[in-house]
């Protein structure tokens, strides 16, 4: 498996509202979409920084996975999501390696992407996300 890019960098925030102009200040560019997704109880909210976005996570339940990491451990990084192409071979390939699944199958992510989640406990404590986009044009 060889990623090509780092496709975003998953942020867990209290509220969207407070954290989207910290990060349109920072960043010199607006947040160009906000979505819901609603099987993983979140609201997000996506910034462009070339190659690679910046998602906001607001959880919309506390319940679900963004609410319990707050819960937890306050807000701060949450995940990072690599782009690779054909996301069923890269799942075999970590998984003959041994590192735990959190989706065996892809499944429908934000922005329409095909995303699967590789276990914390198996990938030295950072929640990794693996991220196919088959709309792209090669
Ligand atoms: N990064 C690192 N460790 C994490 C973590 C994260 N984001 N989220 C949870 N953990 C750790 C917890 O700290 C806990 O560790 P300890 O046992 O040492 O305390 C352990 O994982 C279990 O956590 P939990 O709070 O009991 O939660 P669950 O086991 O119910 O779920 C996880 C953990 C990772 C399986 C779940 O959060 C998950 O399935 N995540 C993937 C989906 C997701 O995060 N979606 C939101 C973003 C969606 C999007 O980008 O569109």
């Amino acid at each position: 498996m060889k990623p090509t890019h780092i496709e975003h960098i998953g942020i867990a925030v209290k509220s969207l509202d407070e954290a989207i102009p910290y990060y349109e200040q920072l960043l010199g560019s607006s947040c160009y979409a906000i979505e819901e997704v609603a099987d993983q109880r979140v609201r997000t909210a996506f910034f462009k920084i070339g190659q690679t976005k910046i998602e906001l996570l607001e959880s919309t339940s506390p319940e679900g996975p963004v609410g319990k990491f707050i819960e937890k451990k306050g807000e701060g990084i949450h995940h990072i999501a690599f782009a690779v192409d054909g996301l069923e071979d890269a799942l075999e390939k970590v998984k003959a390696q041994g590192i735990r699944l959190i989706d065996e199958q892809p499944r429908k992510g934000a922005e329409g992407l095909h995303i699967a989640f590789l276990h914390p406990k198996s990938t030295f404590g950072v929640l990794t996300e693996l991220c196919e986009d088959k709309n792209k044009t090669k």
